[in-house]
């Protein structure tokens, strides 16, 4: 008989996959779990926890490409840890390893005055700069949509908050030289697709993010030589930005004087212009359907109590995390009685003003089912929303937070 767990293993074994350049080892664990995070009915009733290599166990998307979240549980603290850190790749070709010692990354395109390449040592010979960020993918959350839409069915824990370290992509551009009519920033990583139909996956920024001080090619994450499911050896950092911008495994990056067509650009990550606070990305409006999307939305998530605890009645310790677009959180305000009283939470360190923000409160539980929520200010005023702002691709979920418990 084949059983469910049979089934899992096989699909893990990863034999069929070498040849495609993916060699990951026979996932060690593959457990069943119930996963009951807020999501609506038929999303997801179950949720398969595996571990890639290097990893604590993550709910699994897809396995190919490795498509993972991390379950909400991972987010008590506001950094999180490279081994519970989600992990996303649009195309199935991603390479197996990449020798650092031999790795090159190349800078040119027609708005730069001339060409550079550049060793990992080299880039480690720029001034180091670090950032504490989240990397939150444009579709986090999507699977929380109604109605439902196409894509990765995305819970709350596509993202996640790391100190990265590297060189100012401004100061990689100054190698090459960078031409005052340049427009955008073209970005391209190693992995690439296994058909010939899918397009590869390149992204470009406009100038003006690009030599933000913020904006970093990171080689360390949290302290750590980047992690190979992270991009290694290095990685673009775009502080502020959904993950899609974030290229992993860089291997070319080219100043252009026109905007970017490529598929990944001009027919996918773009949003209706009007409908999202947030940085315009204009030079690409020109070329394709509505606008890219750029900053995150402010937001929040409520990390204790966890969805369905029993509380007792009486005073209860609500706590989470609440993040946006690099403005900084100003307020989060918590709910006891599924909204209809609000209360100031604490608010704990500030690790910067791209970070997730820690907060607490304490709320009263009354006996019977109740939903506590939670919602978040940015410094530049944008709140959460208590409607989805509905869009094709189902991006920027930042409905208030909550969860359901029942006081005893
Ligand atoms: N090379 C490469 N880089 C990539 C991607 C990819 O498919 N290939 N996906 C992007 C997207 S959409 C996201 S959300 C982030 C996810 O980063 P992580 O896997 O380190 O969590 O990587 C970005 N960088
Ligand atoms: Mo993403």
């Amino acid at each position: 008989m084949i059983t469910r767990r049979h089934l899992l293993e096989t699909a893990g074994a990863g034999a069929a996959l070498v040849s495609a350049g993916l060699t990951f080892p026979k996932i060690a664990q593959a457990e069943i779990s119930t996963l009951d995070a807020g999501l609506p009915a038929g999303t997801r009733g179950e949720a398969v926890m595996e571990r890639l290599p290097g990893k604590q166990p993550l709910i699994k998307l897809t396995y190919r490409p490795p498509n993972y979240e991390s379950p909400v549980d991972y987010f008590k603290t506001p950094i999180t840890p490279n081994d519970k850190f989600f992990v996303r790749y649009h195309l199935a070709d991603i390479p197996e390893k990449i020798d650092a010692a031999k790795w090159k990354l190349s800078v040119g395109g027609d708005g730069a005055k001339g060409t550079a390449e550049l060793t990992l040592a080299d880039l480690k010979k720029l001034p180091a700069v670090e950032v504490v960020a989240v990397n939150q993918c444009s579709g986090n959350r999507r699977g929380l949509f109604l109605p439902h839409v196409a894509g990765v069915e995305w819970g709350n824990g596509a993202m996640g908050c790391a100190r990265w370290k590297g060189a100012r992509l401004k100061d990689i551009l100054a190698k090459a030289g960078l031409k005052a009519e340049a427009v955008e920033v073209v970005i391209d990583g190693a992995d690439g697709p296994i058909l010939d139909k899918t397009p590869d996956f390149v992204k470009s920024i406009p100038v003006s993010k690009a030599i933000e001080d913020t904006t970093i090619v990171a080689y360390e994450m949290n302290d750590a030589p980047l992690p190979h499911l992270h991009g290694a050896p290095a990685r673009l950092v775009v502080p502020g930005w959904t993950g899609t911008y974030w290229m992993k495994h860089l291997v070319s990056i080219r100043a252009v004087t026109k905007p970017f067509e490529g598929f990944w650009m001009k027919s996918a990550y773009r949003i209706p212009i009007g409908k999202f606070p947030g940085a315009r990305f204009t030079s690409q409006e020109s070329i394709g359907p509505n606008t890219p999307i750029t900053e995150m939305m402010v937001n929040s998530l409520i990390t204790t109590p966890s969805e369905g605890a029993k509380l007792k009645s009486g005073k209860s310790t609500v706590s989470g995390i609440a993040w946006d677009g690099g403005y900084g959180i100003r307020s989060v305000e918590v709910s006891g009685d599924g909204g209809k009283t609000w209360q100031p939470a604490t608010l704990g360190k500030d690790a910067g003003k791209f970070a997730f923000r820690p907060w607490s409160a304490t709320v009263a539980v009354a006996a019977g089912a109740q939903k506590i929520m939670a919602r978040a200010t940015s410094a530049n005023g944008q709140g959460q929303t208590t409607e989805l702002v509905q869009n094709p691709a189902g991006y920027h979920h930042n409905l208030y937070s909550s969860v359901s418990v029942t006081g005893a």
